[in-house]
């Protein structure tokens, strides 16, 4: 009696939130954001002073893509296409699934295989998926030059290191709308600490982002045309 009430209770919780039980999605909440869809390094960027000038995804890709565009479904879409193409710094970059050791003061350089970085700047995008419309705050942590875009926007621009991988300065409302939300967070590295950090409200429990857990970036996500040219380029991306 008590198997068939527990299988009841599953089977009505897995009709309700088929999204939530469908995928491995990356807690939200007060935990740090370990999985990024991240670009390759951008390398001898001169410094984050001059390189928070420079957009090198527009740049690198001819103006398919922008620091703004792939805080969109459809840049993010063309992610997995495009190429980012930067003679002078780092060559032809490829975008992938990217971890970040949330505790590491290096985790931009070691995200990417190397043990200590200099002048470079890191890309990455998640998506967070919401229940509902809100108003949240998000917590960056970066070392040195953060700027962020959510929805096509950019929110944040911060030039000043935060003292450390788990600390903030800045604390910064944000709004999301209902369904997905893409965000792009760009940091840029001259020497020393070189890390990137992201989390949202301790409240946000009920939030869902991706890359999941098990490496599934926009696959996860239900496709704008299901015939349609992009839905197949992310089932490749799912079979890579
Ligand atoms: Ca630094
Ligand atoms: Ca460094």
């Amino acid at each position: 009696m008590k198997k068939f009430k527990i299988f009841i209770t599953l089977a009505c919780i897995v009709m309700i939130s088929p999204m939530a039980f469908a995928q491995n999605w990356q807690p939200a909440g007060d935990n740090w954001i370990g999985k990024w869809w991240g670009l390759d390094l951008i390398t001898d960027t001169g410094g984050f002073t001059t390189s928070a000038g420079v957009d090198y995804l527009a740049e690198g890709s001819g103006g398919l893509i922008s620091n703004a565009s792939v805080s969109t479904r459809d840049g993010a879409g063309k992610t997995t296409s495009a190429v980012v193409n930067l003679p002078d710094n780092g060559g032809s970059l490829a975008w992938s699934i990217v971890d970040i050791n949330t505790e590491d003061q290096f985790n931009i350089s070691t995200s990417h295989g190397l043990p200590d970085g200099t002048n470079v700047t890191w890309h990455g995008i998640i998506v967070v998926i919401s229940p509902d419309e809100r108003t949240t705050t998000m917590y960056p942590a970066h070392d040195d030059y953060a700027q962020i875009w959510l929805n096509g926007e950019q929110v944040y621009d911060e030039s000043r290191w935060t003292g450390g991988v788990r600390e903030f300065l800045t604390p910064t409302e944000i709004n999301f709308k209902a369904g997905e939300n893409f965000l792009h967070f760009k940091c840029g590295e001259s020497g020393g600490a070189d890390y990137v950090n992201l989390r949202f409200e301790t409240t946000d429990t009920d939030l869902l982002i991706a890359p999941t857990l098990d490496n599934q970036f926009l696959d996860v996500l239900t496709p704008v045309e299901p015939k349609g040219k992009l839905a197949v380029r992310w089932a490749d991306l799912k079979r890579q």
